[in-house]
């Protein structure tokens, strides 16, 4: 059983689509067995990007990130980064498959609607940065 955490971003908090991407999550069969909203600051937000800071759209990325309210939640099924990430689709909403978040929903590549945890590694991270043991449940 594999865990993963994602995030509905501020736009995606604003379309109202947080009901959306929940239900898709779980229509695949995944769990949500952790669930919070809060609003990033900018260096939580930093933090969280931190394998991002030399990229150029690291300080706009994080303004984004941290301009309203999040819903940031662990997701648990078997092969759930690789379910996640296929459910989101491809970062640029411009290639993102139909049928997928970012395809229906994004508006363009740093307004996407949601984030993905993209291989065990990062999932141990960014699960520990918003949860601690005792805010996951058993299913
Ligand atoms: P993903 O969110 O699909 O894992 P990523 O980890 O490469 O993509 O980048 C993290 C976020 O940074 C991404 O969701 C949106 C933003 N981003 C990525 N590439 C960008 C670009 N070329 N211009 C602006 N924002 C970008
Ligand atoms: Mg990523």
């Amino acid at each position: 059983m594999e865990r993963t955490l994602s995030i509905v971003k501020p736009d995606g908090v604003q379309k109202n689509l947080i009901g959306e991407v929940i239900r898709r999550f779980e229509n695949a069969g995944l769990r949500i067995v952790a669930l919070k909203m809060l609003r990033l600051t900018k260096d939580m937000a930093r933090g969280f990007y931190i394998v991002h800071k030399d990229k150029p759209f690291y300080d706009s990325l994080t303004d984004f990130m941290s301009s309203g309210p999040v819903v940031v939640m662990v997701v648990e099924g078997e092969g759930a980064i690789s379910k996640v990430r296929e459910i989101m689709g491809a970062t640029n909403p411009r290639n993102a498959a139909p049928g997928t978040i970012r395809h229906d929903f994004a508006s363009d590549v740093e307004h996407n609607i949601v984030h993905g945890s993209d291989s065990p590694q990062s999932a141990g991270f960014e699960i520990g940065y918003f949860f601690s043991d005792i805010e996951i449940h058993e299913r």
